[in-house]
């Protein structure tokens, strides 16, 4: 039943991201990004973690190349940090910056592993915050002068290109609860924060696409909410997950593939902006042709119609007196019962098969990458040195069932990047919680597979799931 194969050249990868594993925070004409900023704000994050060394895959980049490679992996999802290669958000690239990335990429192609670049995973030059950052509509034209220098530099050799990663978390986690950097806490900010990641996307898409080959394929990774009313039966609770799927998932594909803004979001906010910040041709501008389509799943929320707004919130995004849901304080968020990850995000892998069934129907034609999946789990080493993690494994096999069945029924999905790669900087948590595939000790950065990543590896090479219980 649960065995079966996924379709041919399907890429099996990993994903990391700049901020969370390159550390050398100060080097190479490196500036401040706002992840550093807030990271270094007491409080902001658990244990005062910073990313400063990270994994410091900066100066292990090789060797982790060659890892990948010995896993038996296929791609790799990594992400370019702008204030690298672009330190104040403005004028002429470092040359040093887009070393690091040209050799990372080198070094991939070397090994026969696609590289799949991100250009904005969360790292804003803090040039660029104070100014105003994405609240601010520059920060759009700013993105696509920096889209264009990356693809300068890098345009023959790297194929799948992505805009941004989960601007939801940028805009909503940034500048409406705070749990993100920059952590502001203002709602109609966040709001502006939304429309200018969709105007940077459309910006940054045309930026690549008049300087690419047309081999290159540009896409955006999102992260849609699976949003299920806590009683369908309630119409109260239909219309509290019509509101959050408005601000989690249509506030960014209303623009992206179809050129507006829903109605519903425009009402359900009304009262606290009157959208004026909207440009007039900016949704039109956000509509690029998308070549793909990344889907990264985690949890679906469950959510209840709550009068009053003393509601408990346990919806996972950290811990803040403020929404990052403008205009949805009557919403209250359930934790499904049954098993939860170390986050404390339960289990559920039908969301992922769902999402991938209505994106495949939302966008027609749009090839689909599963372009973050995954879980933390307080992994140890055990006394011979090995990682066993039968959670994790577990994790990776229902997930990656849901992803064939989604297949089956003729979602075209083409690949699978599993997060992450190795244990890194976990953002406001620090590196408390373990999301790789190889575990990471961040006293001696030695790597250490553990059991699922060798699960992971061999279901990469032989393109099948075994049946669960065979590791
Ligand atoms: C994603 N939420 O972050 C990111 O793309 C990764 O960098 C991150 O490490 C990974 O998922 C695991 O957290 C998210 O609160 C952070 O809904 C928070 C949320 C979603 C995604």
């Amino acid at each position: 039943m649960s065995s079966g194969s996924f379709p041919p050249g399907f890429l099996w990868g990993s994903a990391t991201a700049a901020y969370q594993v390159e550390g050398a925070a100060g080097e190479g004409g490196r500036t401040p990004s706002i992840w550093d900023t807030f990271s270094r704000t007491p409080g902001r994050t658990e244990n005062g973690d910073t990313g400063d060394v990270a994994c410091d895959h900066y100066h292990r980049r090789a060797e982790d190349v060659a890892m990948m490679a010995d896993l038996g992996l296929t791609a790799y999802r990594f992400s370019v940090s702008w204030p690298r290669v672009q330190p104040t958000g403005r004028g002429p690239a470092v040359q040093r910056g887009l070393d690091f990335y040209r050799a990372l990429v080198d070094d991939l192609l070397d090994h026969g592993i696609t590289p799949a670049l991100t250009l904005y995973h969360w790292d804003l030059p803090q040039e660029l915050e104070d100014a105003g950052g994405w609240p601010e509509r520059d920060t759009a034209y700013r993105f696509a002068e920096y889209a264009d220098l990356v693809a300068e530099a890098l345009d023959d050799r790297v194929e799948l290109w992505t805009t941004l990663n989960e601007p939801w978390c940028s805009a909503f986690l940034g500048y409406g609860s705070g749990v993100h950097a920059p952590g502001r806490t203002d709602p109609v900010a966040a709001l502006r924060a939304a429309h200018h990641l969709n105007l940077a996307h459309g910006l940054g898409t045309q930026a690549l696409r008049s300087r690419l080959p047309a081999k290159a394929k540009i896409g955006i990774s999102l992260n849609p909410s699976v949003v299920r009313p806590l009683d369908p039966s309630s119409s109260a609770d239909l219309d509290a997950a019509r509101r959050i799927d408005a601000l989690a998932n249509r506030v960014f594909t209303g623009p992206l593939l179809h050129g507006a803004y829903p109605p519903d979001l425009l009402a359900d906010t009304a009262h606290l902006t009157d959208w004026s910040f909207v440009g007039r041709d900016d949704e039109k501008l956000s509509k690029q042709r998308l070549d793909w389509l990344g889907i990264n799943y985690y949890t679906p929320a469950v959510v209840s119609h709550a009068p009053g707004d003393d509601v408990p919130r346990t919806d996972g995004h950290g811990v803040s007196d403020h929404s990052p849901w403008p205009g949805a304080d009557t919403v209250a968020f359930h934790q499904p019962p049954g098993e939860r990850t170390a986050m404390g995000w339960s289990i559920d892998p039908s969301g992922l098969y769902e999402l991938l069934v209505q994106y495949g129907q939302d966008a027609p034609g749009v090839p689909l990458y599963v372009t973050e999946n995954g879980a933390a789990y307080d992994d140890k080493p055990e006394a011979d040195g090995t990682v066993q993690d039968p959670e994790r494994i577990a994790y990776l096999h229902a997930h990656l069932d849901a992803v064939r069945r989604a297949v089956a029924v003729g979602a075209d999905v083409r690949g699978y990047f599993l997060w992450s790669l190795m244990d890194n900087f976990e953002w406001a948590y620090g590196y408390g919680k373990r999301f790789g595939a190889v575990h990471v000790d961040f006293a001696t950065q030695k790597r250490t597979p553990k059991a699922s990543a060798r699960w992971y590896g061999e279901v990469a090479r032989e393109g099948v799931l075994p049946p669960l219980g065979q590791e």
